[in-house]
Protein backbone atom coordinates (compact mmCIF):
# COMPACT_ATOMS: atom_id res chain seq x y z
CA UNK A 1 0.00 0.00 0.00
CA UNK A 2 1.46 2.91 -0.89
CA UNK A 3 1.65 5.68 1.84
CA UNK A 4 0.47 9.33 0.49
CA UNK A 5 1.50 10.87 3.91
CA UNK A 6 5.22 10.31 3.68
CA UNK A 7 7.40 12.58 1.59
CA UNK A 8 9.43 10.80 -1.14
CA UNK A 9 12.58 10.54 -0.19
CA UNK A 10 14.50 12.15 -3.27
CA UNK A 11 18.00 12.15 -2.03
CA UNK A 12 18.32 8.01 -2.95
CA UNK A 13 17.52 8.83 -6.79
CA UNK A 14 20.92 10.53 -6.90
CA UNK A 15 22.49 8.13 -4.51
CA UNK A 16 24.15 5.63 -7.07
CA UNK A 17 25.74 8.28 -9.68
CA UNK A 18 26.84 10.50 -6.37
CA UNK A 19 30.62 9.74 -7.09
CA UNK A 20 29.81 9.84 -11.02
CA UNK A 21 32.28 7.09 -11.82
CA UNK A 22 32.41 7.37 -15.78
CA UNK A 23 33.72 4.11 -17.87
CA UNK A 24 36.82 5.63 -19.22
CA UNK A 25 37.84 6.86 -15.46
CA UNK A 26 36.72 3.00 -14.54
CA UNK A 27 39.23 1.48 -16.73
CA UNK A 28 42.34 3.51 -15.76
CA UNK A 29 41.53 3.07 -12.27
CA UNK A 30 41.12 -0.78 -12.70
CA UNK A 31 44.66 -0.26 -14.32
CA UNK A 32 46.03 1.29 -12.02
CA UNK A 33 47.84 3.21 -14.88
CA UNK A 34 48.21 5.58 -17.36
CA UNK A 35 50.06 3.66 -19.67
CA UNK A 36 49.61 4.28 -23.54
CA UNK A 37 48.47 0.12 -23.09
CA UNK A 38 45.92 1.62 -20.04
CA UNK A 39 45.16 4.83 -21.97
CA UNK A 40 44.01 2.93 -25.60
CA UNK A 41 41.66 0.68 -23.63
CA UNK A 42 40.18 3.45 -21.73
CA UNK A 43 40.08 5.03 -25.63
CA UNK A 44 38.46 1.80 -27.01
CA UNK A 45 36.17 1.45 -24.09
CA UNK A 46 34.91 5.67 -24.64
CA UNK A 47 34.01 4.46 -28.47
CA UNK A 48 32.03 1.24 -27.62
CA UNK A 49 30.35 3.19 -25.24
CA UNK A 50 29.47 6.14 -28.01
CA UNK A 51 28.63 3.69 -30.53
CA UNK A 52 25.74 2.34 -27.57
CA UNK A 53 24.97 5.39 -27.00
CA UNK A 54 24.16 6.21 -31.03
CA UNK A 55 22.13 3.08 -31.46
CA UNK A 56 20.17 3.35 -28.08
CA UNK A 57 18.97 6.60 -29.44
CA UNK A 58 17.86 5.40 -32.45
CA UNK A 59 15.88 2.22 -31.07
CA UNK A 60 14.08 4.91 -28.30
CA UNK A 61 12.68 6.82 -31.23
CA UNK A 62 12.82 3.07 -33.80
CA UNK A 63 8.88 3.72 -34.54
CA UNK A 64 9.00 7.03 -35.47
CA UNK A 65 11.92 7.35 -37.64
CA UNK A 66 11.16 6.62 -41.34
CA UNK A 67 13.62 3.31 -42.22
CA UNK A 68 14.50 2.16 -38.70
CA UNK A 69 12.46 -1.04 -38.73
CA UNK A 70 11.87 -3.73 -40.86
CA UNK A 71 13.60 -6.35 -43.01
CA UNK A 72 16.37 -5.00 -45.80
CA UNK A 73 14.94 -7.71 -48.15
CA UNK A 74 18.85 -9.65 -48.40
CA UNK A 75 20.22 -12.13 -46.33
CA UNK A 76 23.75 -12.17 -44.26
CA UNK A 77 26.85 -14.30 -44.57
CA UNK A 78 24.79 -16.87 -41.63
CA UNK A 79 21.53 -16.91 -44.09
CA UNK A 80 19.49 -14.72 -41.84
CA UNK A 81 17.72 -12.09 -43.12
CA UNK A 82 19.15 -9.13 -42.30
CA UNK A 83 17.20 -5.89 -40.56
CA UNK A 84 17.34 -2.45 -40.83
CA UNK A 85 18.77 -1.90 -37.64
CA UNK A 86 21.54 -4.72 -38.19
CA UNK A 87 23.30 -2.41 -40.77
CA UNK A 88 22.32 0.45 -38.91
CA UNK A 89 24.46 -0.56 -35.92
CA UNK A 90 26.64 -2.53 -37.93
CA UNK A 91 27.23 0.54 -39.33
CA UNK A 92 28.13 2.68 -36.47
CA UNK A 93 30.65 0.56 -34.81
CA UNK A 94 32.90 0.88 -38.35
CA UNK A 95 32.12 4.91 -37.81
CA UNK A 96 33.01 4.97 -34.20
CA UNK A 97 36.25 3.73 -34.60
CA UNK A 98 37.23 5.55 -37.82
CA UNK A 99 40.35 7.84 -37.80
CA UNK A 100 40.37 6.73 -33.92
CA UNK A 101 43.87 4.98 -34.10
CA UNK A 102 42.93 2.30 -32.22
CA UNK A 103 41.32 -0.85 -34.03
CA UNK A 104 42.48 -1.72 -37.63
CA UNK A 105 40.03 -4.09 -38.39
CA UNK A 106 36.80 -4.88 -37.29
CA UNK A 107 34.51 -8.31 -37.58
CA UNK A 108 31.00 -8.81 -37.03
CA UNK A 109 27.86 -11.01 -37.63
CA UNK A 110 26.93 -8.95 -40.34
CA UNK A 111 30.22 -8.94 -42.37
CA UNK A 112 31.59 -11.98 -44.33
CA UNK A 113 35.33 -10.55 -43.56
CA UNK A 114 36.70 -8.37 -41.10
CA UNK A 115 36.53 -4.52 -42.39
CA UNK A 116 39.87 -2.58 -42.49
CA UNK A 117 40.30 0.75 -41.68
CA UNK A 118 42.93 1.27 -43.16
CA UNK A 119 44.16 4.34 -41.84
CA UNK A 120 44.07 3.17 -38.53
CA UNK A 121 46.30 0.29 -39.67
CA UNK A 122 49.92 1.90 -38.74
CA UNK A 123 48.43 2.31 -35.28
CA UNK A 124 45.70 0.20 -34.44
CA UNK A 125 47.31 -2.73 -32.45
CA UNK A 126 43.72 -4.51 -31.87
CA UNK A 127 40.45 -6.02 -33.45
CA UNK A 128 37.02 -5.48 -32.13
CA UNK A 129 34.45 -8.44 -32.63
CA UNK A 130 30.86 -7.78 -32.32
CA UNK A 131 26.96 -8.99 -32.75
CA UNK A 132 25.76 -5.27 -33.75
CA UNK A 133 22.07 -6.13 -32.82
CA UNK A 134 21.98 -9.54 -30.65
CA UNK A 135 18.24 -10.40 -30.83
CA UNK A 136 17.46 -8.73 -33.72
CA UNK A 137 13.83 -10.75 -33.70
CA UNK A 138 12.93 -8.45 -30.51
CA UNK A 139 13.41 -5.08 -32.32
CA UNK A 140 10.04 -4.48 -34.15
CA UNK A 141 8.71 -5.52 -31.34
CA UNK A 142 10.08 -2.74 -29.19
CA UNK A 143 11.41 -5.65 -26.50
CA UNK A 144 15.01 -5.44 -25.16
CA UNK A 145 18.14 -6.34 -27.64
CA UNK A 146 21.86 -6.14 -27.12
CA UNK A 147 24.98 -5.33 -28.89
CA UNK A 148 27.96 -7.91 -27.69
CA UNK A 149 31.93 -6.63 -28.11
CA UNK A 150 35.18 -8.69 -27.96
CA UNK A 151 38.53 -6.82 -28.12
CA UNK A 152 41.45 -8.79 -29.08
CA UNK A 153 45.38 -7.83 -29.90
CA UNK A 154 46.04 -8.20 -33.76
CA UNK A 155 48.51 -10.90 -34.20
CA UNK A 156 51.08 -9.81 -36.91
CA UNK A 157 50.21 -8.52 -40.21
CA UNK A 158 46.90 -10.56 -41.92
CA UNK A 159 48.05 -9.59 -45.10
CA UNK A 160 46.10 -12.22 -46.82
CA UNK A 161 42.80 -10.67 -44.75
CA UNK A 162 41.84 -14.21 -44.09
CA UNK A 163 42.24 -13.15 -40.04
CA UNK A 164 43.63 -16.30 -39.47
CA UNK A 165 44.93 -14.94 -36.45
CA UNK A 166 41.91 -14.50 -34.86
CA UNK A 167 41.07 -18.41 -34.93
CA UNK A 168 42.39 -19.04 -31.75
CA UNK A 169 40.73 -19.70 -27.97
CA UNK A 170 38.78 -17.12 -26.18
CA UNK A 171 41.70 -16.81 -23.34
CA UNK A 172 43.37 -14.33 -26.56
CA UNK A 173 40.33 -11.63 -25.53
CA UNK A 174 41.48 -8.65 -23.78
CA UNK A 175 38.26 -7.45 -23.16
CA UNK A 176 34.47 -8.45 -23.82
CA UNK A 177 31.38 -7.65 -22.21
CA UNK A 178 28.10 -6.32 -23.70
CA UNK A 179 25.57 -3.41 -23.93
CA UNK A 180 21.81 -4.34 -23.08
CA UNK A 181 19.15 -1.36 -24.59
CA UNK A 182 16.25 -2.30 -22.15
CA UNK A 183 14.13 -0.26 -19.88
CA UNK A 184 17.89 1.52 -19.27
CA UNK A 185 20.39 0.95 -21.28
CA UNK A 186 23.01 -0.98 -19.26
CA UNK A 187 27.10 -1.37 -20.52
CA UNK A 188 28.67 -4.73 -18.98
CA UNK A 189 32.10 -4.71 -19.33
CA UNK A 190 35.23 -6.76 -17.76
CA UNK A 191 38.89 -6.45 -18.80
CA UNK A 192 40.00 -9.03 -16.92
CA UNK A 193 39.14 -7.64 -13.38
CA UNK A 194 35.89 -8.61 -12.54
CA UNK A 195 33.02 -7.21 -13.96
CA UNK A 196 31.08 -4.36 -13.40
CA UNK A 197 27.77 -2.13 -15.28
CA UNK A 198 26.79 1.08 -16.07
CA UNK A 199 23.81 2.64 -16.74
CA UNK A 200 23.33 5.24 -19.10
CA UNK A 201 22.13 8.93 -17.56
CA UNK A 202 20.41 10.32 -20.40
CA UNK A 203 20.62 13.62 -18.82
CA UNK A 204 24.50 13.45 -18.78
CA UNK A 205 24.70 11.16 -21.76
CA UNK A 206 27.67 9.45 -19.73
CA UNK A 207 27.47 5.76 -18.20
CA UNK A 208 27.91 5.53 -14.53
CA UNK A 209 29.37 2.42 -12.50
CA UNK A 210 26.16 1.49 -10.93
CA UNK A 211 27.14 -2.28 -9.84
CA UNK A 212 31.16 -3.39 -9.27
CA UNK A 213 32.69 -6.49 -8.84
CA UNK A 214 29.58 -8.52 -10.02
CA UNK A 215 29.50 -12.00 -8.51
CA UNK A 216 27.33 -14.42 -10.34
CA UNK A 217 25.32 -16.71 -7.97
CA UNK A 218 26.82 -20.57 -7.67
CA UNK A 219 23.07 -21.52 -8.09
CA UNK A 220 19.80 -20.20 -9.46
CA UNK A 221 16.24 -21.27 -10.17
CA UNK A 222 16.27 -19.49 -14.10
CA UNK A 223 16.75 -22.29 -17.00
CA UNK A 224 16.76 -19.79 -20.36
CA UNK A 225 16.28 -22.14 -22.77
CA UNK A 226 13.82 -22.03 -26.31
CA UNK A 227 12.21 -25.16 -25.34
CA UNK A 228 9.91 -25.29 -28.77
CA UNK A 229 13.13 -27.36 -30.07
CA UNK A 230 13.03 -29.87 -27.67
CA UNK A 231 12.18 -32.11 -30.52
CA UNK A 232 15.33 -31.09 -31.91
CA UNK A 233 17.65 -32.00 -29.26
CA UNK A 234 20.11 -34.48 -28.38
CA UNK A 235 18.78 -37.19 -25.42
CA UNK A 236 20.81 -35.60 -22.79
CA UNK A 237 19.41 -31.94 -23.17
CA UNK A 238 15.94 -33.22 -23.16
CA UNK A 239 16.62 -35.75 -19.83
CA UNK A 240 18.28 -32.39 -18.03
CA UNK A 241 14.64 -30.61 -19.35
CA UNK A 242 13.05 -33.58 -17.89
CA UNK A 243 14.71 -32.74 -14.53
CA UNK A 244 14.20 -29.30 -14.27
CA UNK A 245 10.38 -29.86 -14.82
CA UNK A 246 10.23 -32.69 -12.17
CA UNK A 247 11.93 -30.48 -9.55
CA UNK A 248 11.24 -27.42 -7.33
CA UNK A 249 12.61 -24.69 -7.76
CA UNK A 250 13.21 -23.44 -11.09
CA UNK A 251 11.44 -21.46 -13.20
CA UNK A 252 11.96 -20.94 -17.32
CA UNK A 253 12.64 -17.22 -18.51
CA UNK A 254 13.49 -17.00 -22.43
CA UNK A 255 13.47 -13.15 -24.04
CA UNK A 256 14.57 -14.39 -27.53
CA UNK A 257 17.55 -11.83 -27.16
CA UNK A 258 20.59 -13.74 -25.60
CA UNK A 259 22.47 -10.74 -24.17
CA UNK A 260 18.89 -9.78 -21.89
CA UNK A 261 18.52 -13.44 -21.06
CA UNK A 262 22.17 -13.44 -19.80
CA UNK A 263 22.22 -10.28 -17.64
CA UNK A 264 19.29 -11.74 -15.63
CA UNK A 265 21.34 -14.51 -14.74
CA UNK A 266 24.61 -12.74 -13.82
CA UNK A 267 22.47 -10.85 -11.56
CA UNK A 268 20.20 -13.76 -10.30
CA UNK A 269 21.87 -17.05 -11.27
CA UNK A 270 20.96 -19.83 -13.49
CA UNK A 271 21.66 -21.21 -16.43
CA UNK A 272 21.28 -20.05 -20.41
CA UNK A 273 20.99 -22.92 -23.01
CA UNK A 274 21.14 -22.85 -26.99
CA UNK A 275 22.27 -26.46 -27.39
CA UNK A 276 22.63 -28.11 -31.19
CA UNK A 277 19.65 -28.85 -33.18
CA UNK A 278 18.87 -31.27 -36.09
CA UNK A 279 18.58 -28.34 -37.98
CA UNK A 280 21.85 -26.93 -36.52
CA UNK A 281 23.90 -29.14 -34.82
CA UNK A 282 26.06 -27.08 -33.80
CA UNK A 283 24.08 -24.40 -32.17
CA UNK A 284 23.34 -21.11 -33.55
CA UNK A 285 25.44 -19.03 -31.38
CA UNK A 286 28.44 -17.89 -33.14
CA UNK A 287 31.53 -18.26 -31.04
CA UNK A 288 33.81 -15.40 -31.70
CA UNK A 289 31.62 -12.85 -31.10
CA UNK A 290 28.09 -14.07 -28.96
CA UNK A 291 29.68 -17.39 -27.37
CA UNK A 292 33.02 -16.34 -26.46
CA UNK A 293 32.81 -12.82 -25.34
CA UNK A 294 29.70 -13.96 -22.56
CA UNK A 295 31.98 -16.91 -21.49
CA UNK A 296 34.80 -14.31 -20.89
CA UNK A 297 32.46 -12.21 -18.78
CA UNK A 298 30.66 -14.86 -17.19
CA UNK A 299 33.74 -16.32 -16.18
CA UNK A 300 35.42 -13.09 -14.72
CA UNK A 301 31.99 -13.10 -12.41
CA UNK A 302 32.94 -16.61 -11.22
CA UNK A 303 30.27 -18.65 -13.19
CA UNK A 304 31.10 -21.05 -16.16
CA UNK A 305 30.52 -21.32 -19.71
CA UNK A 306 30.89 -24.92 -21.82
CA UNK A 307 29.50 -26.77 -24.86
CA UNK A 308 28.62 -29.39 -22.85
CA UNK A 309 32.19 -31.29 -23.23
CA UNK A 310 34.12 -28.67 -23.45
CA UNK A 311 34.92 -25.32 -21.77
CA UNK A 312 33.96 -22.37 -24.18
CA UNK A 313 37.13 -20.62 -23.34
CA UNK A 314 39.54 -23.27 -24.56
CA UNK A 315 37.59 -23.71 -28.19
CA UNK A 316 39.63 -23.03 -31.45
CA UNK A 317 37.23 -22.06 -34.01
CA UNK A 318 37.86 -22.83 -37.97
CA UNK A 319 36.58 -20.10 -39.51
CA UNK A 320 34.98 -16.10 -38.46
CA UNK A 321 31.50 -17.38 -38.49
CA UNK A 322 32.17 -20.58 -36.30
CA UNK A 323 29.12 -21.67 -33.86
CA UNK A 324 29.16 -23.94 -30.72
CA UNK A 325 26.56 -24.89 -28.42
CA UNK A 326 26.29 -22.78 -25.57
CA UNK A 327 25.51 -23.41 -21.59
CA UNK A 328 26.40 -20.40 -19.58
CA UNK A 329 25.77 -19.71 -16.18
CA UNK A 330 25.88 -20.26 -12.41
CA UNK A 331 28.91 -23.16 -11.82
CA UNK A 332 26.52 -25.85 -10.47
CA UNK A 333 23.79 -25.40 -12.55
CA UNK A 334 26.26 -25.50 -16.27
CA UNK A 335 27.90 -28.55 -14.58
CA UNK A 336 24.45 -30.24 -13.81
CA UNK A 337 24.13 -30.07 -17.34
CA UNK A 338 27.22 -31.54 -17.94
CA UNK A 339 26.51 -33.83 -15.95
CA UNK A 340 23.83 -35.34 -17.99
CA UNK A 341 25.73 -35.50 -21.09
CA UNK A 342 28.06 -36.89 -19.81
CA UNK A 343 26.24 -40.00 -17.99
CA UNK A 344 24.54 -40.85 -21.44
CA UNK A 345 27.91 -40.21 -23.31
CA UNK A 346 29.21 -43.26 -20.17
CA UNK A 347 25.86 -45.00 -21.31
CA UNK A 348 26.36 -45.39 -25.06
CA UNK A 349 30.32 -46.48 -23.95
CA UNK A 350 29.39 -49.08 -21.45
CA UNK A 351 26.37 -50.59 -24.06
CA UNK A 352 29.02 -50.22 -27.43
CA UNK A 353 31.05 -52.55 -25.29
CA UNK A 354 28.59 -54.80 -24.18
CA UNK A 355 27.41 -55.02 -28.16
CA UNK A 356 30.97 -55.98 -29.04
CA UNK A 357 31.31 -58.83 -26.75
CA UNK A 358 28.21 -60.47 -27.42
P1 LIG B 1 20.88 -12.73 -33.66
O1 LIG B 1 22.21 -12.24 -33.16
O2 LIG B 1 20.86 -12.94 -35.14
O3 LIG B 1 19.76 -11.91 -33.16
O4 LIG B 1 20.70 -14.24 -33.09
C1 LIG B 1 21.03 -14.55 -31.78
C2 LIG B 1 19.79 -14.69 -30.93
C3 LIG B 1 20.08 -14.71 -29.45
O5 LIG B 1 20.08 -13.42 -28.93
C4 LIG B 1 18.96 -15.53 -28.91
O6 LIG B 1 19.29 -16.18 -27.71
C5 LIG B 1 18.70 -16.51 -29.99
O7 LIG B 1 19.19 -15.92 -31.20
C6 LIG B 1 17.27 -16.79 -30.16
O8 LIG B 1 17.11 -17.75 -31.15
P2 LIG B 1 15.76 -18.61 -31.29
O9 LIG B 1 14.74 -17.70 -31.86
O10 LIG B 1 16.14 -19.73 -32.21
O11 LIG B 1 15.40 -19.10 -29.92
MG1 LIG C 1 23.46 -12.39 -31.91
Amino acid sequence: MVDFEQPLNLEHEYLLDRDCTTLSRHVLQQLHSFSADAQDLSALMSRIALAGKLIARRLTRAGLVEDALGFTGRTNVQGESVKKMDVFANQVFISVFEQSGLVCRLASEEMEKPYYIPENCPLGRYTLLYDPIDGSSNVDINLNVGSIFSIRRQQGEDQDGTAADLLRHGHDQIAAGYILYGPSTMLVYSIGKGVHAFTLDPSLGEFILSSENIQIPTHGPVYSVNEGNFWQWSEPIRDYIRYVHRHEGYTARYSGALVGDIHRILFQGGVFLYPGTVKKPEGKLRLLYESAPLAYLVEQAGGKASTGTQDIMDVIPDHLHTRTPLILGSREDVELVESFIADRRRQTEEQTVLTSKG
